[in-house]
């Protein structure tokens, strides 16, 4: 008989490092009184980040969004940008936030990312960009979006929110596109409480995104472009500095967790798991399951609804659709029709409970849960 957990288990919970390594680091902030504006801390965060990202640019950020608002500024984009709806709404809001229309593009319903064959079809005289999102951590079609990019002249902008430590063949998924956004909200693999960074390829790039990050200030006598505060502060560097230590034990944990979530549910009929391929290094952001009401017997929300009353609280990542929110489904390109694979996964996802901390006892409990809702009853896997 399955009872309910007596404490929630939420969709995810931060990495929190040894806090007297924390008080260390802000002691230090303390003696050296420089809390922000381009900091020890924030410069050695800096460093840390180039080398574990493998990148050879990057700029941090007070936050993921405005990381992505400068991107957009320091591409210089106008009119229209081609993007996903299956996304968080940030990705979306940047966008109409620099003055810029976001065209809806569909998905491929295999990797939930912008689908490549349809986004040539989407293109005007207006489009200066496409804004790809690697949903879940899995790749973009990097390399068909950069052919499409190069043939019609257009900007490419990834947002890697939950792509932290992605490589494609060894190569880092920070490299690819003009500009790649990564968030470090505590929700992510690695946080800095609030916070995200912009990665590069090239310096000058670099230069103009700091100077945007900083309200466009080159000197005390100069201010050259209309920037904004998207400044990290040290005491978000110093969090950050320390979650680097235990970065790859969460990974560790991560991957054990996923492979028990794979073990009990990857038979079971009408659940499926986004497919990964074998050149690419994980993130483990996130743990995704797509519903299939046909199959399973009950649809996505009923299991949400059901998991909660155990409280299991999963999360519909990313339900609503951003192309059906009211500020955004005038659009023409937000019409359902053009969306029918977007429209089908924000339906069918649900995000299960995923954090190192998380306990492989109460992962099989959770997969049994799963499949004592199923209403076929063909428990693969689990008695
Ligand atoms: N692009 C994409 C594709 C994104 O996914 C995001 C952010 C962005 C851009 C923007 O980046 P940032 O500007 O945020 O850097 C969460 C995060 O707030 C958001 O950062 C993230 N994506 C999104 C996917 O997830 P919510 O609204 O689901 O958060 P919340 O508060 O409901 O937290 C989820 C669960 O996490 C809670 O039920 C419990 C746990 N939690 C949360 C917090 C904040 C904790 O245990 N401790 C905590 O401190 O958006």
């Amino acid at each position: 008989m399955l009872t309910p957990f007596k404490e929630p288990i939420y969709v995810t919970r931060p990495i929190l490092p040894d806090l007297d390594e924390v008080q260390n680091h802000l002691k230090e902030i303390w003696e050296a009184k420089w809390l922000t504006n381009e900091g020890p801390k924030h410069r050695l965060l800096e460093e840390a980040l180039k080398k574990t990202l493998l990148v050879p640019q990057l700029s941090l950020f007070n936050n993921g969004t405005i990381a992505l608002l400068v991107a957009a500024q320091a591409l210089e984009l106008s009119g229209e940008v081609i993007t996903t709806p299956f996304t968080f709404p940030a990705t979306v809001h940047a966008m109409n936030w620099g003055g810029l229309q976001p065209v809806f593009c569909d998905i491929d319903p295999l990797t939930m990312n912008i689908d490549p064959d349809k986004i040539e079809r989407k293109i005007t005289p207006q489009t200066t960009a496409i804004l790809a999102v690697h949903v879940y951590g899995t790749p973009c079609d990097v390399h068909a979006i950069q052919k499409i990019a190069s043939k019609h002249n257009l900007k490419v902008i990834y947002d890697a929110a939950h792509a932290f430590g992605v490589e494609i063949d060894g190569q880092s998924i920070g490299t690819f596109g003009d500009l790649s956004m990564f968030s470090f909200h505590a929700t992510k693999l690695f946080h800095t409480v609030e916070g995200g960074c912009l990665t590069a390829n090239h310096r000058e790039i670099k230069q103009r995104i700091d100077l945007l990050k900083n309200f466009g200030i080159k000197n005390e006598e100069e201010v050259v472009l209309p920037g904004i505060n998207g400044k990290m502060n040290e005491v978000q560097a110093a969090v950050g500095l320390a979650n680097l230590k235990i970065l790859n034990e969460e990974r560790k944990n991560r991957s054990l967790i996923e492979k028990t979530y794979h073990y009990f549910l990857k038979d079971v009929e009408g659940i499926d798991f986004v497919e990964r391929h074998s050149s690419i290094t994980p993130s483990l952001q996130y743990c995704v399951i797509r519903i299939n009401k046909n199959r399973f017997g009950i649809c996505r929300d009923e299991l949400h609804q059901k998991l909660k009353e155990f409280n299991v609280l999963t999360r519909k990542y990313f339900y609503p659709l951003c192309s059906n929110y009211p500020c955004y489904s005038h659009l023409p390109s937000a019409h359902k029709n053009n969306l029918p694979e977007s429209n089908l996964a924000a339906e069918e996802v649900l995000a299960l409970p995923f954090y190192g901390e998380l306990d492989l006892n109460d992962v099989e409990k959770i997969c049994r849960l799963i499949c004592s809702f199923q209403k076929t009853k063909e428990l693969i896997g689990i008695s």
